[in-house]
């Protein structure tokens, strides 16, 4: 068959608390459109409401949630008779309990004509029970922007380290949500009697989250053991804002073919590769995730070790989409997500980069807002090359000479000497072959240990 399943289609809406001006709720709404698109939903429509505070019930009064329910085809009040098509959170639990096999959209067909969307996408944190009440009224499935991005980062993980982490972290999202959806749920009949599916669902949870942790675990003291063996290697991580342009910068400066796109959330993988032309010795470039606002606490913390490698780096390149309007905003995200992972301490530089669609007195303003920044944009290769520079220069200011004396019982050691250090001129003598190098100090005293150890 090859009838294509039809586009979900969803309504977004915006809830604008006093605190937040009309620009960066409408550059909000824009960039949740954007993920929206990413998770392969079509955007119908948009809402907007004014609210005070968040607690309520639904989030929107009855004004705008009868406007809401007109589009999507509910009743728009929360009679606690509508029953709930099925209890949706239990459906995708049921799909991330099966390994990490992908839940597909879900396109909530059941009686909706195909051109009546059926997802509400909330741009604020929602309670499971407001979840609840907004789709007994409105008979659309509702996610909020966490559960946005759970699901993307689900569907886009990779390797298996990032499939794990994010099993674990679409497990902890939906399981409160399970809780309240499911509350209703009987008890189970025969064997085992007397445990409520709820209970069940829990220890499975429980259960599934445990066995996660361990195999996570394991997977990480691989990953640990390659990142150790790169240790004291010059190492630069590109950071920053979903869609800034970090992949491309990484496919510039090493000739990789790391994927690009206009899409959030395009990299979910570190990845590494040599500066390109390869420098003595040589520079290794990370390309690693990106940030976004309300970041789920719960991807934050794991993706700290897919972060790992930008923290171990000797520096950081926080790249910056300058010709975002609310690129501020994104800036201050990024340092606030570096922060919590504990990576405030790597010295980084501020690259601000898509240039090219900066106007001469916007870069005007930018340079005098950011006098230390470097201006570039990834599709011009001087731009590129004098970034190169910049990031060698950066290692050679830190490098300092040394000598090194490699025994003749151990010469086959010279290809660790070559991979982290420069050697810039050598000769023989009684003892060995003697080195002069330069490198950076941690490199160098790793290297004068392992020559004298036996
Ligand atoms: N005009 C312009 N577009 C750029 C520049 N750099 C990147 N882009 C575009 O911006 C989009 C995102 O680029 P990526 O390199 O995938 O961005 P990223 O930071 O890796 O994004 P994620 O992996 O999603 O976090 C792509 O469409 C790029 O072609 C630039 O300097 N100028
Ligand atoms: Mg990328």
């Amino acid at each position: 068959m090859d009838t294509k399943p039809p586009i979900p289609l969803a309504v977004l809406v915006g809830i604008q608390t006093p605190d937040v001006d009309d620009i960066a709720h409408e550059a909000s709404l824009e960039e949740l459109g954007r993920l929206v698109k990413t998770l392969g939903y079509e955007v119908v429509g948009t809402l907007s409401q004014k609210r005070d505070g968040t607690g309520a019930a639904t989030l929107l009064g009855s004004g705008k949630l009868a406007e809401l329910a007109a589009l999507t085809g509910g009743t728009g009040v929360v009679g606690s008779m509508a029953p709930l098509s099925k209890s949706k959170a239990r459906q995708r639990f049921e799909g991330a309990a099966e390994a990490v096999g992908p839940a597909e959209p879900e396109p909530d067909a059941t009686r909706k004509p195909e051109f009546v969307p059926g997802f509400i996408i909330v741009d604020h944190e929602l309670s499971p029970s407001q979840i609840r009440n907004l789709e007994r009224a409105t008979g659309a499935e509702v996610l909020d922007r966490t559960g946005v991005i759970v699901e993307i980062f689900h569907r886009h993980a990779n390797t298996r380290e990032a499939k794990l982490q994010v099993e674990m972290a679409r497990l902890k999202y939906v399981a409160p949500r399970m809780r309240e959806s499911s509350a209703g749920g009987g008890r189970q009949q025969g064997p085992g009697a007397g445990e409520s599916t709820l209970d069940l669902d829990r220890r499975k949870i429980r259960d599934r989250l445990s066995e996660l942790k361990d195999q996570l675990e394991a997977v990480q003291r691989d990953s640990d053991q390659r990142r150790s063996a790169r240790r004291d290697q010059l190492r630069v991580a590109l950071v920053g804002y979903t869609n800034a342009g970090k992949s491309s910068l990484m496919r510039a400066l090493t000739g990789s073919q790391v994927l690009v796109e206009d899409k959030l959330f395009a990299t979910l993988d570190t990845t590494v590769r040599a500066l390109q032309p390869e420098t003595r010795p040589r520079v290794l470039v990370s390309d690693t995730v990106g940030f976004i606002k309300q970041l789920p606490h719960d991807l934050v913390a794991s993706f700290r070790s897919t972060l790992a490698e930008a923290l171990e780096a000797s520096l950081l390149l926080f790249v910056v989409d300058a010709s975002d309007p609310t690129y501020e905003a994104q800036l201050e995200v990024s340092r606030s997500v570096l922060h919590e992972i504990g990576a405030d301490a790597v010295p980084s530089r501020l690259v601000l980069n898509k240039m090219d669609r900066v106007d001469a007195a916007g870069r005007a303003k930018l340079m005098e807002k950011h006098p230390d920044a470097i201006l570039i944009s990834a599709h011009t290769p001087d731009d590129v090359s004098a970034l190169r520079d910049t990031i060698i220069a950066f290692f050679e200011a830190a490098m300092v000479d040394d000598v090194l004396v490699l025994p003749y019982a151990k010469q086959g050691l010279i290809g660790e000497v070559y991979e982290s250090a420069r050697v810039l001129s050598e000769e023989y003598n009684e003892t060995g072959r003697v080195l002069n190098v330069r490198g950076l100090p941690g490199a160098i005293a790793r290297l004068r240990r392992s020559l004298t150890t036996h």
